[in-house]
């Protein structure tokens, strides 16, 4: 029998430095109510969503940069969003920059939390593969310092069995690397659920197109998703935020690899389509049946070494 849940990604357009999170979480609950009344049961917001992606700025302050960090989530603004998502007995994936202290520590992560029908959180992520760099540079029109703000993820890509499937997640720049799908795809992933803050144009290469930055956005996710049987909803932040283009694009793909739904624009924005869980598993049980055909006795460089090894 198949196992369908109806799932959304919930593009957001811009976010102003200046707007409030009640602001942005007012969009997310109308994006919410749009999602239930086209029958969705999970929503996919974007990374970062709450605020402007700030890492496009060098900032020295502190103080400064832990404004745009959750102390607790759900908190005060939040809150709302939660109980809005459990009473209409909707899913959702955030992503949000994360403040957690540890042993009197003060960690900042790039996160992403799953929420289930209850309005629980059901899984937490932490982004593996965080871009750029981590001081100021000149040459650049526009800075990339999550290597600055944020530490590497210390939670792996876990999955999770909630909501009548198994759930992964990842952010933005992991969706470019092979192994953060394999990963997921050896634990049994079903869904995987993705959002992005991603420049319209390289900001180290103004000859590249848009055209061309769009399929690379499109090719990851569907390539992911084909060679490891599982759906995804990847969701972008869009349109001309704090005067830096971000791509749109969002998407839904099936296991085939295959786009279901696409958004044709840069502002707020539902794609909603009914995936059927089961459909990862001919892939699975076939082509990439990982028992049958993987040969990870010749994988070793892969994780032995980060660094590519020169040919002599
Ligand atoms: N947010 C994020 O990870 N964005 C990157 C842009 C990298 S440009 C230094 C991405 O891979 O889309």
């Amino acid at each position: 029998m198949a196992r369908v849940i109806t799932v959304a990604g919930a593009q957001m357009g811009p976010i102003a430095r200046g707007e409030t999170r009640a602001e942005v979480v007012e969009r997310m609950v109308a994006l919410l109510r749009r999602a239930h009344e086209r029958g969705a049961k999970l929503v996919v917001f974007p990374e970062l969503a709450l605020t402007t992606f700030f890492p496009r700025w060098y900032m020295e302050d502190w103080n400064e940069v832990d404004a745009f960090f959750e102390k607790e989530m759900p908190g005060p603004d939040t809150q709302r969003l939660f109980d809005t998502a459990r009473d209409l007995g909707i899913g959702f994936y955030l992503g949000y920059a994360e403040h957690e202290h540890r042993d009197g520590v003060l960690h900042r992560f790039n996160t992403s939390i799953i929420v289930d029908f209850e309005g629980r959180i059901a899984g937490k992520y932490r982004k593996v593969h965080l871009p750029g760099h981590t001081d100021f540079e000149g040459h650049r029109p526009w800075q990339h310092l999550e290597k600055r703000y944020f530490e590497v993820g210390d939670l792996g890509f876990p999955v999770f069995r909630t909501m009548g499937g198994i759930m992964g997640m990842c952010l933005c720049n992991d969706r470019r690397w092979p192994e953060t799908w394999r990963v997921m795809g050896m634990k049994g992933v079903e869904l995987v659920m993705l959002g992005y803050n991603t420049p319209a144009a390289n900001s180290l290469s103004a000859t590249e197109p848009p055209h061309v930055r769009m399929m690379h956005n499109h090719i990851t996710v569907q390539a992911g998703c084909y060679q490891n049987g599982t759906w995804a909803v990847s969701v972008a932040k869009a349109g001309h935020e704090d005067g830096c283009d971000l791509m749109g694009g969002s998407i839904i793909v099936a296991p085939s690899g295959e786009i279901v739904a696409q958004a044709h624009t840069l502002a707020d924005e539902l794609i909603v389509y009914d995936a059927d869980l089961d459909e990862g598993r001919f892939n699975k049980t076939t082509i990439f049946n990982f028992a049958a055909h993987r040969r990870p006795e010749v994988y070793g460089i892969i994780t032995e070494r980060a660094g590519m090894i020169e040919p002599d």
